[in-house]
């Protein structure tokens, strides 16, 4: 079985990547630091004894995206599973205060590249008639919270597209699947803050937050139910965060 997960240098992607390998899956590692997925292709092939392949580019540029696909050598165009997780938030704050660089970061690479690597994959499961598309929402993506306005609307496009290309999909044997999780400690908040390791430290300050590996083992979940089930979508939150706007439970 062949996975493709784009975004693998960090967080949900990384941990997902090596959960997928330590199952004997062959994993297709993405994303645009050149040197992690070289590091972890060679940390899970060692470990695993399993095939790995790396794609470096970005998910934002349409041409990058068809070029790495093109790449795929024969025996690794049959994916058999494509996770949608390369993402980020970038800023936090009012919409009158907002930078329309972080407004075209966050769409271009939540909603753009979700759609770029749909379309390129796609095809291909249509033919074999068979895949499985896991995206990566946010409960950001069900409820919108203060401050969160445009990362918000990416994920709530997130959410549209994945009931939609479940509808079109579905004739073609292809399962469409998301998972929607709330606060989590990867390097989100260092992105969203833009370096800023204090502000980002603090927003996982006296919870114990989601980990990677709990996404990681969700996806996992996802993509392991018998052929004729198919997971719609999962909501999941630390158990200190009841949705986006309660405030989060801390220990004092
Ligand atoms: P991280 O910042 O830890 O990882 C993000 C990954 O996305 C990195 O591997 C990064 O790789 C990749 N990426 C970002 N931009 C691009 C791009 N333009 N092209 C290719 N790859 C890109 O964050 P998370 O693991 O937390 O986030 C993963 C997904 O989960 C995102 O979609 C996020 O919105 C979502 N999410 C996160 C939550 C959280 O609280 N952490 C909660 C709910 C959802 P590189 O920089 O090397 O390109
Ligand atoms: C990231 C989760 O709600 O902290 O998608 O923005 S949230």
């Amino acid at each position: 079985m062949i996975i493709f997960v784009t975004g693998a240098t960090a967080g949900f992607g990384k941990a997902i990547a090596t959960l997928f390998a330590k199952n004997n899956y062959s994993v297709i590692i993405t994303g645009r630091r050149k040197e992690r997925l070289e590091a972890l292709a060679q940390e899970l092939r060692q470990q695993y004894k399993v095939k790995i392949l790396t794609l470096c580019f970005d998910v934002r540029h349409f041409a990058e995206v068809e070029k790495a696909v093109a790449s795929l050598p024969p025996e690794w165009k049959e994916v058999d599973i494509l996770v949608n997780n390369a993402g980020l938030a970038a800023g936090f704050g009012p919409i009158q205060e907002g930078q329309i660089d972080d407004w075209e970061r966050m769409i271009d690479t939540n909603i753009k590249g979700l759609l770029y690597m749909t379309r390129q994959l796609v095809p291909g499961m249509i033919e074999r008639k068979k895949g499985h598309i896991i995206n990566i929402g946010s409960i950001a993506g069900k409820e919108v919270y203060a401050n969160g306005n445009v990362y918000c609307a990416t994920k709530f496009a997130v959410d549209a597209l994945n009931k939609a290309m479940r509808i079109d999909l579905v004739q073609h044997h292809i399962k469409v699947s998301s998972i929607s999780p709330g606060l989590a400690e990867s390097e989100f908040s260092i992105v969203r803050y833009k370096g800023d390791l204090e502000k980002a430290k603090k927003v996982y300050e006296g919870v114990d937050p989601l980990t990677p590996d709990d996404i990681a083992e969700t996806v996992y979940w996802v993509a392991t139910r018998p052929a004729h089930v198919n997971i719609l979508d999962i909501v999941l939150t630390a158990e200190a965060q009841a949705n986006t706007t309660t405030p989060i439970r801390r220990k004092s």
